[in-house]
């Protein structure tokens, strides 16, 4: 558990430190520009400079249609309803979470008092929180109590309305394409290894297959291998990657890449950033500076700062939305790592606690396996009406 602690993370207030040799050839053949103090990116933001090299990048917008209706269509075929909803069962049946709640649904056919306690024992397991989960059983009780559910499929049934009704308010999908803005900037947040890379490489495979042209920045300037992370991902989606060599400062890079963003017109720009804890003063200070950096070009940017939470973290998940709402503001969550995890749970300790939008859920390593999050078919999964021995 907790796999973000495994990793060493890097020291507190640290200055990026200098990419290596071969990495820094790589991205320098990427994206010769260096890196720039503030001074100079206000001289740059108020001159309209463009960047040296700009031209160098393959045009990753080479076929891309800003008005393509296509892109509904393909979007439509990978969305559509009963495929998607076998997938989100396929991906979460083998959860833990929904793994002990078929359990207790298989050996209690009665609605006795030993269900009901199996019951709350599981959903507090599975990190749905105490609020919730005293709700959600206060409820049930009551109602068992006054004979309203025939058999445990009623009861079921019951259970399965009102999760969902917890989790409708925070789904609220996110539309790149709201407003017109050219680039739409998504910065990506989270602490350590919660899968931020990974999640851009998922959106830039899923906005290419939506005909939308689509811009990386390499902004996770503290490890060599996330820059190397972030182009394979790029190569695989033929999405170029705007990355700078040794001692590049994050905000430097993602300011670069939306100067580059701007000029070709592409529509999205996606920004990863270094995992980073909120006891890392320095570094939680660097997304204030690159909020502040990438509003002189443009004062709305990012217009989502999504922040990245491995769904096995647990409650742990609660300390880490509220710090980086403090340090740079959030607007929408991704919540990986739900597939085979026993502590899916805290989607809903999530939603009671802050109602944020859940943007999308990570159900696997695969890029197809980022899913627009959708509170019927993540409770389905966990849930399927077929447990209580219904449909
Ligand atoms: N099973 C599963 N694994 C995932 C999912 N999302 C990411 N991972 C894995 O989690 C690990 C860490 O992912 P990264 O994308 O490198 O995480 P990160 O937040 O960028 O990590 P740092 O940059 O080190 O902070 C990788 O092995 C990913 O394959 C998911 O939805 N399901
Ligand atoms: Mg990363």
């Amino acid at each position: 558990m907790l796999k973000f602690w495994k990793k060493k993370p890097p020291a507190a207030d640290q200055a990026t430190p200098p990419v290596p040799a071969s990495v820094a050839a790589d991205a320098a053949a990427t994206a010769p520009a260096p890196p720039l103090d503030e001074a100079a990116i206000d001289a740059i933001a108020g001159g309209g400079t463009d960047i040296a090299g700009a031209d160098a990048y393959a045009d990753d917008a080479g076929g891309a249609l800003s008005d393509g209706d296509p892109a509904d269509a393909a979007a439509a075929a990978d969305e559509d309803e009963a495929p998607a909803r076998r997938s989100w069962r396929d991906r979460l049946a083998g959860s833990g979470f929904a793994r002990g709640l078929a359990s207790i649904f298989k050996r209690h056919p009665l609605l006795d008092d030993a269900f009901l306690d199996e019951l709350e024992t599981c959903l507090l397991t599975a990190d749905v929180g105490v609020a919730t989960t005293t709700d959600l059983m206060d409820d049930l009780r009551r109602r068992v109590g006054k004979r309203e559910f025939a058999d445990a499929g009623a009861l079921l049934d019951a259970l399965r309305a009102d999760l969902v009704a917890r989790l409708k308010p925070v789904e609220q999908p996110l539309d790149v394409g709201a407003g017109g803005r050219k680039p739409f900037v998504i910065l990506t947040v989270g602490v350590n290894g919660v899968g931020k890379t990974t999640t851009i490489g998922k959106l830039a495979h899923r906005y290419k297959n939506e005909y939308r042209s689509v811009l990386l920045a390499a902004g996770d300037t503290f490890r060599a291998a996330a820059v190397e992370q972030l182009q394979t991902w790029g190569t695989r989606n033929a999405v170029s990657v705007i990355a700078q060599g040794s001692g590049a400062d994050s905000a430097s890079v993602i300011f670069d890449a939306l100067q580059t963003a701007r000029s070709r017109g592409t529509e999205v720009l996606i920004a990863d950033t270094a995992g980073r804890l909120h006891t890392q003063a320095g570094l939680m200070d660097e997304l204030a500076k690159i909020r502040r950096v990438l509003g002189k070009i443009d004062p709305e940017a990012p217009h989502e700062v999504l922040l990245v939470i491995d769904g096995t973290t647990g409650q742990n998940a609660i300390n880490q939305v509220r710090t980086f709402r403090e340090a740079i503001g959030v607007t929408g969550l991704v919540v990986t790592k739900l597939d085979g995890t026993a502590k899916g749970g805290v989607v809903f300790a999530l939603a009671r606690e802050f109602g944020l939008p859940i943007r999308y859920v990570g159900l696997g390593e695969r890029a197809a396996d980022l899913r627009v999050f959708e509170a019927n078919a993540f409770v389905d999964g966990l849930l399927p009406a077929s447990l209580g021995g219904h449909g």
